[in-house]
């Protein structure tokens, strides 16, 4: 995870202070991206320990379309837990916008004249419809796998007032990609078991990406396309905040590829204002002294046939000997 070292050393060297809503007072960078290969390991922070499950479970928690603290509690995980109401409602936050994002129409039905008369006394004549922005991608990239807009929003510009924290990683895009036939070939092994098949008369040379007796390997089962996604996060807590938001955004990218049957490709992570909040120095500075370790990996639940359905258990990282954890306060 040299791409976060970087992004912390950066900030330590170029950062400009900055104060901010918190009050809390930060060394910022306005503008970075850094781009993460996922077929090179899952990308989760080896430099220090992070809490997996809490990434799922916001992720799980976002897909279920809630907005409610209570259902990410539930699932024991506490990290929005300084934002919420009361009640534990958070307002129109990534739930409601990814699953159910508002949209009025005109309404249909009654005569022009009623719609006139209503309109001239000033009443509502729209119908209000949701739109599930994460259902239509899926549909879209089986569909149309050349989109070039297959981009989900949280930023609601009408629903920002009711939100209990403006989006931070507010716009994210996926990209697809043919992939050709000497990548298929070394990927094949994790799709069909080559070795097992009944025919030997084939040698797959892997080095060379070809193969030597082509009718004996089954390319059915192996993806033609790699996926990849690109965040725009506006606003970025480099030291809490981020290493979630990496591993989270490369798990969705997975679960999406698994569901359209896809190779993961890139997660390209593209900031505004990436910052340093001034009392994270000492831990930032603590753990860029620490040696990175290899990256764990991903598995899955093969079973599962749809994006809504995983839950904690169908998702596993294996693998994962990183250093201690470094506790840091968050700015509320
Ligand atoms: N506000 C600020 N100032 N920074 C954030 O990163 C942030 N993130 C939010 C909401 N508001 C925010 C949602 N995501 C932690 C991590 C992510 C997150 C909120 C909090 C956090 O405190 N992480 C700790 C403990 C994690 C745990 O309890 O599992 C850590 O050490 O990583
Ligand atoms: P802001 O709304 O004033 O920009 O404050 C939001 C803070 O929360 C800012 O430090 C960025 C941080 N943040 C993340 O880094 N990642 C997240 O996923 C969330 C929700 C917040």
């Amino acid at each position: 995870m040299k791409q976060y070292h970087d992004m912390l050393q950066r900030i330590l060297s170029e950062g400009v202070s900055k104060n901010d809503r918190t009050g809390t007072g930060t060394s910022s960078v306005f503008g970075h991206q850094a781009v993460f290969d996922l077929s090179q390991g899952f990308p989760l922070v080896t430099t220090k320990r992070l809490h997996l499950k809490s990434i799922v479970g916001e992720l799980l928690w976002f897909l279920s379309g809630s907005t409610n603290n209570n259902d990410l509690e539930d699932m024991g995980v506490t990290i929005w837990r300084e934002w919420a109401r009361p009640s534990g409602d958070l307002g129109p936050i990534y739930g409601k916008q990814w699953r159910s994002w508002d949209v009025y129409e005109p309404a249909e039905g009654p005569p022009d004249g009623v719609i006139d008369r209503l309109r001239t006394l000033g009443s509502p004549i729209c119908e209000r419809r949701e739109f599930d922005q994460i259902s239509w991608l899926m549909d879209e990239l089986r569909r149309n796998p050349d989109s070039r807009r297959l981009v989900v929003s949280a930023w609601n510009v009408a629903d920002l007032k009711g939100m209990a924290l403006a989006p931070c990683h507010c716009l994210f895009q996926f990209n697809t990609e043919p992939l050709d036939l000497a990548y298929r070939m070394n990927i094949a092994e994790n799709y069909v078991e080559v070795f097992e098949l009944p025919n030997e008369c084939y040698t797959l040379d892997k080095t060379a990406g070809t193969i030597l007796a082509h009718d004996a390997l089954d390319l059915a089962g192996v993806p033609r396309r790699s996926l990849s996604c690109q965040l725009y996060q506006r606003s970025a807590d480099v030291f809490l905040g981020v290493p979630f938001n990496i591993a989270s955004y490369a798990l969705l990218t997975h679960m999406v590829a698994a569901q359209v049957g896809m190779e993961p490709g890139k997660f390209v992570h593209t900031f505004g204002d990436l910052h340093l909040y001034a009392n994270h120095v000492e831990q930032a500075t603590e753990q860029l002294g620490r040696d990175f370790r290899p990256l764990p990996t991903l598995w899955l639940n093969p079973e599962v046939k749809d994006l809504f359905s995983y839950t904690m258990d169908d998702i596993r990282v294996d693998n994962y000997d990183p250093h201690p954890a470094i506790r840091a306060p968050v700015a509320v």
